[in-house]
């Protein structure tokens, strides 16, 4: 079993059938002179000596650019000076950003989800790609004063790609999300992270190392799970997660926990370190929604197993 799954061989053959849902990829092979097919593995060890544009904020400073960015000045005054630190920090804060109102229909909508066969959960505790059962859903994610100040962030078009709903803490260890939605140039992906109720310190709160996302992107080489031609690297996520540990560690970093209120939303950047907390109070809820975005013109793929990654097309 454990030698099917590290065969790339295996999962080629899926994605051979999948060519709709991964041909995004191949005008950015062709840019960066990679010759692979739809269908073919990819990872770090591709783009070796090829260099990557990088994103605007990660070489010049939010807070001398933002400002002459047309929309910015008219954004309320707490969230423009939580962006302006962008650069520095890897994360913003919008307090507010959707009222109880449209937070108690999301609540709804998600609950009514539960009870649905085609409901997709993930270790049995969260809901994945919401947005593609409830048109609601995904036009929150993709509300367009939302997607102005993602675009704002990243200098280009973004769209929207994942969802994952939450009602308990996710006691998830610090990881970037750049392991698990890759991209080439590294960084074109941002996170949001909405509260979908008022959340306490003890609930397992989302956390975060302010200026991690300056650090190196952590890949497999990183962490020794090359792999070869045809086979996986044998390294396990626990690994990689172990390897995240030992790099806060060694950098001192100092962690934040994002103590919402329903209707807050922060955004980060592809790879600021992040994770759940563990749950100090049984029981506690931790309603929230996650939404990811992919940038234009960038590779999209999952390191680990180095697969393309399946965007769904209408
Ligand atoms: O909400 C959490 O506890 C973790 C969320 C997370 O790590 C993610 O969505 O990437």
């Amino acid at each position: 079993m454990k030698l099917f799954e590290k065969s790339k061989l295996a999962y080629m053959t899926y994605n051979f059938f999948k060519k709709k849902e991964l041909e995004h990829n191949l005008p950015i092979y062709k840019k960066y002179g990679l010759k692979k097919k739809y269908y073919s593995p990819i990872s770090s060890e591709d783009f070796k000596g090829i260099k990557g544009e990088p994103l605007p904020f990660d070489v010049q400073d939010s807070r001398m650019e933002l400002p002459k960015i047309k929309g910015f000045n008219e954004l309320p005054q707490n969230w423009q000076e939580s962006l302006l630190s962008w650069s520095e920090n890897g994360y913003a804060v919008l307090e507010g950003f959707f009222d109880s109102e449209t937070v108690d229909q999301i609540r709804t909508t998600v609950d009514h989800l539960k009870d649905d066969p085609k409901t997709i959960w993930q270790h049995g505790k969260r809901i994945m790609f919401s947005i593609h059962q409830s048109e609601f859903l995904f036009n929150i994610g993709a509300d367009p004063n939302l997607i102005k100040i993602l675009e704002m962030l990243m200098g280009k078009k973004v769209e929207l790609f994942q969802s994952l709903n939450f009602f308990e803490g996710s006691q998830q260890r610090a990881h970037s999300d750049s392991i698990h939605m890759t991209t080439f140039p590294y960084g074109n992906l941002i996170a949001t992270w909405l509260a979908l109720e008022d959340l306490t310190e003890d609930c397992g709160p989302l956390f975060y190392y302010p200026g991690s996302h300056k650090l190196p992107y952590v890949m497999n080489g990183d962490f020794d799970n090359i792999g070869s031609r045809f086979k996986l690297g044998d390294k396990t996520y626990g690994d990689y997660e172990d390897k995240i540990e030992s790099i806060i560690q060694e950098n001192d970093l100092q962690k934040k926990h994002f103590i919402a209120k329903k209707g807050d939303l922060l955004i980060w950047h592809a790879n600021l370190l992040h994770g759940g907390e563990a749950i100090e109070r049984k029981g506690s809820t931790r309603n929230s929604m996650v939404f990811h975005y992919y940038a234009e013109n960038a590779i999209c793929y999952h390191e680990i197993t180095q697969r393309p990654t399946l965007k769904k097309r209408k």
